[in-house]
Order: structure tokens, then sequence, then C-alpha cells
């Protein structure tokens, strides 16, 4: 395959992914495409998840013709950065937001007593395949049950590494999943945020302009319900259920206002694009794995990880907060984009990729049994259904049928 044309295609077009046709298994080889941007309006990472695009067709239509018949290039569903989205677009993702969370749990209230809404859960298991299960879930719902026509938007990190708080995602305008938090009721007395913990900081993230309530853009009344639970925000008020033993530990009733406490001191080090070219090019899931978290020996060598320094770009509560940080409205553009970037690298070499798995069945429990592609996955209540792990590895198969632009 001519490489050099394809991708100058790529760059013309890019909204046309249609893999050439081929009967041989050909795919771009990433380490020889030349990822220098013609123009400083190109990522390099964004060249890569073209390339991926491309080879995941070729590798679908050609290893899997059954699928492909059923979920190739004409009726894959093609999400986009938010920053594409047309006004009237984010409008109806955002009446779409605000419509669930007003929808009643479908938690039993002794399995969650402070649930108030859909989408307050907590629930998790191996940390790439089902977050790619939960964002899925959740844009099925405000499909099926807030009558959204759209599909769900992700926040390319590397395009606002700069000063996120201009991206059109986090500017506090009417279009927007809300602004910073409010500069003047920030917690007293705290002048940074520890990574991994408030008590044994391995890195000390300075605080931004915010840190208080989001009072801008259509978020400004949002709540709060659950958690905190590994919190650096040191005012926000404990959750009425602190025990570790029984399954309930922060799912009391805590309703306070979203937090935020935007932070380019976090994204320019570590979500700017050379750092995410970087997490691209891993040799292996391993390797990946640890690039995202936050490395092996996590968070030493003052190294943050995508994954991490996405949650602290926002900060605050509970965004910093990984167990409740769902309860931010914006939480699924950054997993929207954690799941494109898991899928770019997945298909820049599909063959050896589309499987590769790494980790234990809980993120945050290093102890728990090694993940399997056989092992099933769940989301409580809110969504119906069990997959297995195997079922999430392809966004082109299983229950999914999307491809990221
Ligand atoms: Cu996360």
């Amino acid at each position: 395959m001519r490489t050099a044309a394809v991708i100058g295609a790529i760059l013309l077009a890019p909204a046309s992914f249609a893999a050439p046709q081929t009967t041989s298994e050909e795919y771009l080889d990433y380490s020889v495409l030349n990822t220098t941007p013609a123009s400083s309006n190109v990522l390099q990472a964004d060249i890569l998840a073209a390339a991926a695009a491309i080879n995941q067709q070729i590798y679908q239509s050609i290893t899997n013709p059954t699928q492909w018949k059923k979920c190739n290039r004409n009726n894959a569903i093609y999400r986009r950065e938010w920053a594409a989205f047309s006004t009237s677009e984010k409008k109806d993702y955002i009446k779409a937001v605000q419509c669930m969370s007003k929808l009643p749990p479908k938690t039993p209230k002794d399995k969650c007593p402070g649930c108030q809404n859909r989408y307050d859960i907590h629930n998790t298991g191996n940390f790439l395949a089902w977050h790619r299960y939960f964002t899925w879930a959740y844009e099925q719902t405000l499909r099926k049950e807030c009558g959204y026509k759209g599909y769900q938007p992700y926040y390319n990190w590397p395009r606002w590494a700069s000063n996120p708080a201009a991206s059109p995602a986090l500017d506090g305008s009417a279009t927007s999943m809300g602004g910073n938090g409010l500069g003047g009721d920030r917690c007293t007395n705290q002048t940074f945020y520890g990574i991994p913990t408030q008590a044994q900081p391995l890195i000390s993230i300075p605080h931004g302009a915010g840190g208080g309530c989001v009072n801008s853009g259509p978020f400004s009344d949002w709540k709060v319900n659950l958690g905190p639970v590994f919190t650096d925000v040191t005012c926000t008020p404990s959750n009425p259920e602190q025990d570790f033993t029984n399954g309930l530990m922060g799912l009391g009733r805590n309703t306070r206002c979203l937090r935020r406490d935007i932070s380019a001191w976090t994204s320019s080090q570590w979500t700017n694009d050379q750092q995410v070219t970087k997490l691209l090019k891993s040799r292996d899931m391993k390797t990946f794995w640890y690039d995202m978290q936050g490395g092996e020996n996590a968070f030493s060598n003052n190294f943050m990880g995508v994954h991490t320094a996405g949650h602290f770009t926002i900060g605050g509560d509970p965004g910093s907060d990984f167990v409740s940080s769902p309860g931010d409205p914006w939480f699924f553009f950054h997993h929207g984009q954690i799941d494109r970037v898991w899928w770019t690298w997945q298909n820049l070499d599909p063959k050896h990729r589309v499987n590769a798995i790494y980790g234990t069945i809980f993120l945050a429990n290093t102890t728990a049994p090694n993940a399997t592609l056989e092992d099933s996955m769940n989301l409580g209540y809110a969504y119906p259904g069990t997959i297995t792990i195997r079922d999430a590895m392809s966004t082109l198969a299983g229950p999914f049928c999307y491809s990221y632009i």
C-alpha cells in the first residue's frame, strides 16, 4: 500500500475514512509513517488515529467478513470531538444529559441510598473494556430514554492542552459542559492537590483559577449526589456511608454543587500531543496500560499519565475522585477520549492488539485477579445485560458498531 498517498488523502479528507479496496492483509505500518504534522493545526496523535481507522476496516473486512456484513464503514457510527459539533448538535446533547439527570435511579435504595438519578452509580471492572462498555451504555441511554439523535462526543486532550478553559467543552458558554469553578469559594488553606493522595503526594498540583462551584454554562445548577471516596478536595463534605464492609461506602446521599479547578498546569504537561503520541507508540499492552495510568511505579518520576491528568485537568469535586467522577457530565468526554486512544493503539496493529489485555478486574485494586477475555461485565442496575470482555475488545463487533474521527 502506498502509505504516503493514503496519509495525504486522510489529511485532505478527514471525514472519509474509507479503507482502500484490498484483498490481502496489508496494514498501514505506523512505525514507518511520517507523523510529523504538515501544519501546526494537525496533531500527530490524530494522524495515528486516522491510520487506525483505516487499519480497523481492513482488519474487520478480511478477518471477520460475517460481522463486516452487519457492521461496516457504511453503517458504523463515527464519534466526533465536541468542537466538531454544530451549535444545534451541542444543544441537543446538553438537553439529553439534563434529561437523564432527571430520570429516577433504577438502583434500589438499599443498594444505593444516595442515588438520585439514572447514572448515579459506582461500579468498575477491567479499566479499558469496562469504560468502553460504560460510555457506550451512556450513549445508548441518552438516545433511548432522552430522545438524543447523535452520539457521544469526546474531548481531544492535546488540542486544548495549553488552555483547557478555552476549549468549547469547558469555556462556560451556553454550548459547553460548564466552565471553571468560582475562584472565590475554593477550599481555604488548600494550596495544592496531591497525587496519589493529599497526605502523601508524589505530584502536587497547584491551584488553578477555580476551585469553587461551577456557575457558568448549562450545568451551573448541576447536583453531585454520591461520594466522595478518594477526593483531594478537603472541603467536600464526607459521605454519610463510610463503611467499607457493607458495600455502601460512598453511596449515601451527599448532594452538593459541582466543583472544578481547571488546571492548564496539568494538561500542558501530561496530555499534550507529544505525551499522547508517546503513549500511542507503546510496544505492548502492559506498556500502554502503565503509561496511561502514570507509570509502573505510579506517579514516580513526576509522571501523571493521560488518565489521571484528564481527571485533574478539571479537578475539583467529583472530577478528581476517580470513583465518583461520573458525577461530572464532562467525565464522559474524557473517557470517550480514553476509549479513542485505546482504539487507536489497538488498530495501529490490529492483528496483534485487538485482543491484547492487561490489568486486573478492578482498576483500583492491583491485587484483584487478572482480567481474562471470558470475564463478564455489567453496569449494575443502570443498564441491563452482561457482556464479556472479549465482546468489548473491538468497536466494530460485540454489541458495538462505532469508530472515531
Ligand atoms: Cu477515569
